[in-house]
């Protein structure tokens, strides 16, 4: 017999997802002796391992979304037309009313409109201001004759700093620049919303406005990357005072109302698996762009992407926008950091919108930069647990013009829930992984890079062990 049941004071209102599952992949966890195999065929590199052999992938949130069953359904209606494709329009509609850009110029995904977006508005020489690079992103800058300098907040370079909008603009520092080379020196600047290599941070709108009032006295345009501006919205509801009770579409038109156009990589807020685009508001921009995203793309009312995959980037953005999607999709991402917190394991503080950032230099401080520490430790937690990751530090740096490699305060690695994809007992696995890796951490030695690309190395750079 049971005897009177006690209902616990302050029972609290958990936070769950606005949809159920409908299909499942299965997921297969490789042996260990497997797993040592494949990862030493891939040299070390999480991105050469093949997918049939990783358990839990957080390797990136690009491209990995779960599309809804409308979206599915737009795929099978999608029309495709070489010109004037419906699903063009609709994707325009969508994009003008959402984001409130006039024109549309459609890519196969961000990085052709980080391209396009670079011919057109970069002249040689010119400065490109940044709040922090993304890899991609200033490949195409320096591409195009233009060199990026970084303007963040140095809040962002402290993974253990708890300011809340550590992706904001310094001014003083975007200031000196343009005393020093003056506004036809500067290209435009690059503003990123939940800066990705500094741990997925935000950028206030506070900060935005300033900078659009900064940026429009001296002429300068400001570029957004929405590639993770939904996911900065929600922050922007959360933590900046008087938008608690601003939806997300409203905080997302006022923050792109203080740019000039954007690029995104719809395969992240936009929730779909392929495209991207570039969207402005001035004519004669759009025009060139226009011109040049025929030869680079593919036709300007398709830009490379299918017509199916334009309609479901249209369901796909105004998905986007609902509060109940956006807050379990950013707290199931705090989850995660909570979990490793209670295991005692680094992470970036805050945590970020996208992903988690293990601070690998609080893992592993007796090991140098030039061993390439935050790539092991990525290796280590393939090989503990089949959860696969990603290096963010001194191998994603890269090098500079003479060939030094740039040595960044951050060396981290980026464990990103793609959307609506993973549970939160996958996420349990994931932290209690990491603790494990952690626990043997000092035992831990480093790798040799003995095969390096000549660009943005970190995605087929090979390694050897040092032990
Ligand atoms: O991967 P693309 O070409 O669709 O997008 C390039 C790109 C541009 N900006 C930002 C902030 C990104 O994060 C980005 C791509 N990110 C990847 C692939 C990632 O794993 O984070």
């Amino acid at each position: 017999m049971f005897g009177p049941m006690r209902i616990a004071d302050n029972i609290p209102t958990s936070w769950c997802e606005p949809w159920k599952i409908k299909t499942i992949e299965h997921i297969h966890l490789a042996s260990a002796e497997e797993r040592r195999s494949a990862l030493e065929i891939a040299g070390w590199n999480t991105f050469l391992l093949p997918s049939r052999r990783v358990y839990i992938d957080l390797l990136t949130d690009s491209g990995t979304n779960a599309m809804s069953d409308v979206q599915w359904a737009a795929i099978m209606t999608g029309d495709e037309a070489y010109a004037g494709s419906k699903d063009f329009e609709r994707l325009e509609e969508v994009v003008q009313k959402v984001y409130g850009y006039e024109h549309l110029i459609p890519t196969h995904q961000g990085r052709g409109a980080e391209h396009i977006q670079s011919q057109i508005m970069i002249k040689k020489g010119q400065i490109v201001p940044g709040n922090m690079y993304f890899t991609t992103t200033k490949f195409h800058q320096e591409h195009a004759g233009g060199e990026f300098e970084d303007v963040i907040v140095d809040e962002a370079f402290d993974p253990h700093s708890e300011f809340e909008f550590k992706g904001n603009v310094d001014l003083a520092k975007l200031d000196r620049i343009v005393q020093r080379v003056g506004p036809q020196g500067i290209a435009y600047v690059s503003l990123e919303t939940n800066v990705n290599m500094c741990g997925g941070q935000p950028i206030s709108m506070a900060n935005a406005r300033e900078l659009k009032a900064y940026c429009s006295k001296l002429g300068i345009k400001v570029m957004l990357d929405a590639t993770r501006a939904v996911e900065n919205c929600y922050f922007i509801n959360t933590k900046e005072a008087g938008y608690e009770a601003t939806s997300i579409s409203a905080i997302l038109a006022e923050l792109c109302s203080y740019t000039d156009g954007c690029t995104i990589s719809g395969k992240k807020d936009c929730l779909v698996n392929i495209g991207g685009f570039l969207a402005l508001r001035d004519d004669h921009l759009a025009q060139m762009a226009r011109e040049l995203v025929v030869a680079f793309e593919g036709l300007h009312t398709y830009g490379g992407m299918a017509g199916r995959d334009m309609g479901a980037m249209a369901v796909g953005i105004v998905e986007s926008q609902d509060f109940e999607y956006i807050r379990a999709r950013v707290e199931q991402v705090g989850y995660l950091g909570k979990r490793l917190e209670r295991f005692g394991v680094p992470v970036v503080k805050p945590f970020g919108g996208h992903a988690i950032y293990l601070n690998v230099r609080d893992i592993l401080p007796h090991m140098p930069q030039e061993q390439y520490p935050a790539q092991r430790i990525a290796a280590e937690l393939y090989l503990e647990s089949g959860v696969r990751s990603m290096e963010r530090g001194i191998v994603s740096a890269g090098r500079d013009h003479d060939g030094n490699e740039y040595k960044p305060d951050l060396e981290l690695v980026r464990l990103t829930i793609p959307r609506r994809v993973y549970t939160q007992s996958h996420l349990d696995y994931v932290s209690e992984a990491c603790a494990r890796v952690c626990q043997r951490a000092e035992s831990i030695r480093g790798l040799k890079m003995v095969y390096e690309p000549g660009s943005l190395r970190f995605f087929q750079a090979r390694f050897e062990s040092l032990n």
